[in-house]
């Protein structure tokens, strides 16, 4: 029989649901591995809301104070699915209560505060991961696969965007739910932290190591009501990110973020191009992976969309039959069933917390840079 892995959730918005989803498929679609998710709690300070959370997702208590989930003995796993500036308090008291953690990307709210929670979890020796997901959607560690096989060669270019238009009324207020993600007293930054992380993490993950970096951002509406004080307040998030960067195996970056884009919704991109082939890939078709190969024929040669739903592509043999794709939530599924296999063979279950500090340090440069002007180093 599976050992149990019993999941504190502290939150209940879009991340909580994604999760929770995630926590509760695995085991139907993933029925070998030796630890098993076990809903116990889900904890939020509005009583109501989190009961109706937890009837939903399957959760089998609730709790309103986020210190008594983490004291609880029968929780081992605490999944941390607030805002950026609670991350470090929660994650430093589930390090001392020995409670292995799972925290929502960023990290933190910037690399003074990530590294701090590194030192925590890694004295504690609790397992830890970040949920920057998109690197299991299949297309994308597919990606991974073929450039770990050198098949793309020398890499010269990386360019990645993620667009989106959410932000662009001047009616919307700043706090609050979801909302946070526009008061940087809870969010440390806008579209840098919130977007452009997720195209970091993969970047790294996919092409190693950011150098440095030159950055300007621009916050389009500069003042905004705030939720929780009622008041007209200055937005200090950015609205849009641009970047140039070089990473450490000489190629060269550019990344773009904005919630300006009008008609973008979550359009996250990347182009890799390298000596041999490019690849490309995008969120809105998130089960291809567009591939060029120039040691292709002459009169052949052409961009090729490879549906990645086949049993010989990554994670794909535990889903339905080949040509049948599956979507974003499968992401979440996949990263829980990778700590879960983690977990198992006592191995890191990556990105942990020690590789999402490499983004929060990116992030922390390309802000650093927009502020100066000047070219910042990593
Ligand atoms: C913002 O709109 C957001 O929900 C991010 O917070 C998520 O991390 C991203 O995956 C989708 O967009």
């Amino acid at each position: 029989m599976a050992k149990q892995l019993n999941i504190g959730m502290i939150g209940y918005g879009f991340m909580g649901r994604a999760h929770s989803n995630g926590y509760n498929r695995v085991a139907n679609f993933f029925p070998e591995l030796e630890y098993k998710p076990v809903l116990k709690a889900a904890c939020a300070r509005n009583a109501d809301a989190i009961k109706a959370f937890a009837d939903t997702w399957g959760y089998q208590s609730t709790e309103t104070d986020w210190r008594k989930l983490v004291e609880r003995k029968d929780i081992d796993a605490v999944d941390i699915c607030v805002p950026n500036n609670l991350h470090k308090e929660i994650a430093l008291a589930c390090a001392a209560a020995g409670k292995m953690i799972l925290c929502e990307k960023p990290l933190a709210m910037n690399t003074a505060e990530g590294e701090v929670m590194c030192q925590a979890v890694e004295k504690a020796k609790v397992a830890n991961t970040v949920w920057y997901n998109y690197r299991r959607i299949p297309a994308v560690t597919f990606a991974k696969q073929l450039i770990d096989e050198g098949k793309l060669g020398r890499i010269f270019h990386y360019r990645a965007n993620f667009l989106q238009d959410w932000t662009i009324s001047a009616d919307l207020p700043q706090g609050g739910n979801g909302l946070w993600r526009l008061d940087v007293a809870a969010a440390g930054s806008g579209v840098t932290g919130d977007l452009l992380a997720h195209c970091i993490d993969t970047a790294i993950w996919l092409n190693g190591g950011v150098t440095n970096v030159t950055a300007m951002t621009e916050t389009f509406i500069k003042e905004r009501t705030h939720t929780l004080t009622g008041k007209v307040e200055k937005v200090g998030i950015d609205d849009a990110c641009a970047f140039l960067c070089r990473f450490d195996n000489g190629s060269l970056g550019l990344f773009e973020s904005t919630r300006y884009a009008r008609g973008h919704k979550a359009l996250y991109t990347f182009e890799i191009n390298g000596e041999h082939a490019s690849i490309k890939w995008d969120l809105h078709d998130l089960h291809r992976l567009q591939w060029f190969d120039h040691r292709d024929a002459g009169n052949l040669r052409g961009w090729r969309s490879i549906h990645v739903t086949d049993g010989d592509h990554p994670y794909m043999s535990k889903w339905w039959v080949p040509g049948l794709q599956i979507g974003y939530e499968h992401s979440f599924v996949h990263q829980v069933a990778d700590f879960c296999e983690s977990l198992a063979k006592g191995t890191p279950c990556g990105p942990t917390f020690r590789d999402a500090l490499e983004t929060q340090k990116v992030c922390d440069a390309v802000l650093g840079s927009a502020k100066t002007g000047q070219w910042a180093n990593v």
